[in-house]
């Protein structure tokens, strides 16, 4: 083992010869006289390591990305391993995403990160309640130790570490309406009338897998949309923007040029004899594009431009764990299998087997270890060992093609499988969550732990994508999901999930949560914006914030940017919940922008009402939310006004960002300070312009003073 340091509090430990992953970006580092990894007790476990810490009874892990167990993710074990499985139930120990950064809290408070490409566990108290183990299962890997003053100060040496998370378009802030699928022109264009009929804000439609030709990449069907830059023209007149799917699987098809091209050029994932790989997706047989292989990540992000030529500004890209629902060979094994089973009786010994057999075709590790990958040092390497960096890799692929295609403009790109070092090229989604109260939760407690892994830029499927969701759920999901920067509902193969589907009630609740979002916007972005500079969290657990013991434990309330506590409904028919304020805030309740009241909560515990047409936040003390109008698309007027609500106690600062939302060049950023304070018994509200042009001319203040005084104050620039 060698150790280093690479800032104040930030040691790396090396075992053996690591794979590069890349998740860590080129940082200087000393190295130091340490013997042991700080913290953990190393031992050796068969061919592979094991590290282990005991934790104290009251010790908090906070972390780990897109996984299941809550914000406390202590008592569950974890395998970091991409996995394509859409039944997201309690048990299950992986999800699409390998996010393996964590803190422990309490006793000692410290990170960890371990940067290991392959398939690895972490037990975090779950064989044993206080044994917290880690295990490799070679023995090489890099463990990274992060010290701090705070949660948050760990978490900025983390995302230092691992760079600077991507930054979507401003209208990716926008409400997005998804289905798989809505496959022909003709679809979307009723989508887009039924949203703008009855004024409900919207910034995009997808296009799921059903556009292409035969489900061949970056090819469009002409049947189902013809003129095609056209119709792209056309939406984007009424202030939408398309955003087609991309697979990672390439059709084998002679004739198919991108699958000539790969061939021809080496640019696919081998087998162990040097043949091209073959699984099967969508098309039935693929080939995968070998995204570790620099050549064919810049082939592949090139070919993005065929879109982007035909107006497209944004791409979601999925199936990159990779998703392999079968291979050729196994498959032709399990038919043999079935054909010598025939006749049989099947009873207690054989039939389970015989049944897993034939359920368990997809997505298996033996098909993993079957391809190779010809990496950044020309070696040759099993996708099994480096699994983790499929989806990373072609999220970078896409990064880095648009840097060449559109160099001055961003690009909306989110990812479904991922690994830390992604989010420097693209958001995620969370998958195929199903239309169930427990996913709202789920996806309440997953945000603050993609935020710690940089993944700012995330959300779920808002609504759920599986089973069919009723009036009441997609109105509560999407009352959170307007607080996330990805919102977009999405569903596949259930009842019809878009606002107006409903009944006119429900489109209308819907309606006044969306349009809560597009208030809220200045402050989601201007706090999306800094977390991203100042490698913050977009949403933290309560815990970074307040230190005492009840605090620490709440599993459902969140912090969305430095001014606003969550406290989302979760369950059906709820008229209210419990909540727990750790100090004084201003409760907004409301179903709308301007339908709302506001008044001053004491900290301790309150049970709120709150009908299924509302929605509560709550602004901490001493901060403020910057608001603006309600549009139908974002950016379709110039922002000139702000309304800012205040909770004043002492003194009250803010610092807005903004920015025109589609250059990649963030020079052109505006920075106003605004405080709201006392002078003598006077309220005095200021606001400076530090950085930038701005176009807000006046800035309208609401204050609400400790005395459950409210006063305005207007601020011309
Ligand atoms: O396994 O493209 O997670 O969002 O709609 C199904 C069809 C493949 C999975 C994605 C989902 C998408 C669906 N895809």
């Amino acid at each position: 083992m060698k150790a280093y340091r690479l800032e104040k509090g930030v040691q790396l430990y090396r075992m053996g010869d690591p794979y590069n992953t890349e998740a860590v970006i080129e940082t200087p580092m000393t190295e130091i006289d340490e013997k042991e990894v700080r913290y953990l007790k190393k031992a050796l476990a068969g061919k592979g390591l094991r590290f282990t810490y005991t934790m104290d009874r009251d010790d908090i892990i906070f972390g780990l990305g897109e996984n299941m167990g809550g914000i406390n993710k202590r008592g569950k074990e974890y395998v970091s391993f991409c996995t394509d499985d859409y039944e997201h139930t309690e048990g299950k120990k992986s999800l699409y995403a390998s996010h393996s950064f964590f803190i422990v809290d309490g006793r000692d408070t410290f990170g960890v990160f371990i940067d290991y490409p392959g398939k690895m566990k972490i037990d975090a108290g779950f064989t044993h309640k206080d044994t917290l183990e880690i295990s490799v299962p070679n023995g090489d890997v890099d463990i990274y130790i992060i010290e701090g003053k705070s949660k948050n100060d760990i978490v900025k040496k983390f995302r230092r570490l691992i760079g600077k998370s991507y930054v979507p378009p401003k209208w990716g802030f926008g409400y997005q309406q998804c289905r798989w699928s809505y496959p022909t022109a003709t679809e979307i264009e009723k989508v887009v009338l039924n949203m703008r009929e009855r004024g409900i804000p919207c910034d995009t439609v997808y296009m799921d897998i059903d556009y292409m030709t035969d489900y061949k990449d970056f090819t469009v069907d002409e049947t189902k949309f013809p003129q095609f830059p056209s119709f792209v023209e056309k939406m984007k007149g009424m202030g939408i923007k398309l955003i087609p799917i991309i697979d990672a699987g390439v059709k084998i098809e002679d004739g198919y040029d991108i699958y000539e091209e790969g061939m021809e050029k080496g640019y696919f994932c081998t087998t162990a004899d040097d043949d091209t790989f073959v699984g099967a997706v969508w098309p039935g047989k693929c080939a995968f594009p070998d995204f570790l292989n620099p050549d064919a990540r810049k082939w592949w992000g090139g070919l993005y431009k065929r879109l982007t030529d035909q107006g497209i500004e944004g791409f979601w890209n999925d199936m990159n764990e990779p998703a392999l629902f079968y291979t050729p060979d196994h498959l032709e094994e399990v038919i043999e299998n079935v054909k010598s089973s025939q006749g049989e009786n099947l009873d207690i010994y054989s039939f389970f087997k015989f049944k897993d057999m034939v359920t368990g075709l997809s997505n298996r590790e033996e098909d993993y270890k079957k391809f190779w990958h010809v990496d950044k040092n020309g070696q040759k390497i099993n996708h099994y060992d480096v699994h983790n960096l499929y989806g990373y890799n072609m999220t970078r692929a896409a990064s880095e093609g648009f840097l060449e295609i559109r160099p001055d403009k961003r690009t909306l790109m989110f990812s479904r499988a991922s690994s830390i070092g992604a989010h420097r090229y693209g958001g995620i989604w969370t998958g195929d969550n199903k239309s169930w109260w427990s996913h709202i939760l789920l996806n309440i407690q997953m945000m603050p732990g993609l935020s710690m892994c940089g993944f700012l830029y995330s959300g779920g499927d808002t609504g759920g994508f599986g089973d069919d969701a009723d009036s009441e759920l997609v109105t509560r999901w999407t009352q959170f999901s307007i607080f996330t920067p990805l919102l977009r509902n999405h569903a596949g193969g259930t009842r019809p999930q878009e606002p107006y589907s409903f009944c006119g009630d429900t489109a209308a609740y819907i309606k006044g949560a969306v349009q809560l979002r597009y208030a809220l916007l200045p402050y989601l972005y201007s706090e999306f914006m800094k977390a991203r500079r100042d490698d913050t969290g977009y949403m933290s657990p309560l815990a970074f914030e307040y230190d005492d013991k009840r605090s620490k434990r709440i599993e459902d309330q969140i912090l969305c940017g430095d001014s606003l506590m969550l406290a989302p409904i979760y369950t059906q028919n709820a008229r209210g919940r419990y909540i727990y304020l750790p100090e004084d805030m201003l409760c907004w309740r409301g179903k709308s922008p301007e339908d709302r009241e506001i008044h001053m909560l004491r900290k301790g515990d309150h049970y709120l009402h709150v009908g299924v047409d509302e929605i509560p936040f709550f602004i901490r003390r001493d901060r403020m939310v910057a608001m603006g109008k309600v549009l139908n698309y974002v950016g379709e007027e110039m922002l000139r006004e702000l309304n800012v609500i205040v909770n004043l106690d002492k003194l009250a600062k803010y610092e807005f960002y903004d920015d025109d939302g589609v250059d990649t060049n963030l020079d052109n950023q505006s920075i106003l300070k605004l405080r709201v304070g006392y002078r003598g018994d006077e309220v005095v509200a200021k606001v400076e312009k530090t950085y930038g042009e701005t176009e807000i001319v006046v800035v309208n203040f609401e204050i609400h003073t400790n005395e459950n005084q409210v006063i305005h104050k207007k601020v011309y620039l």
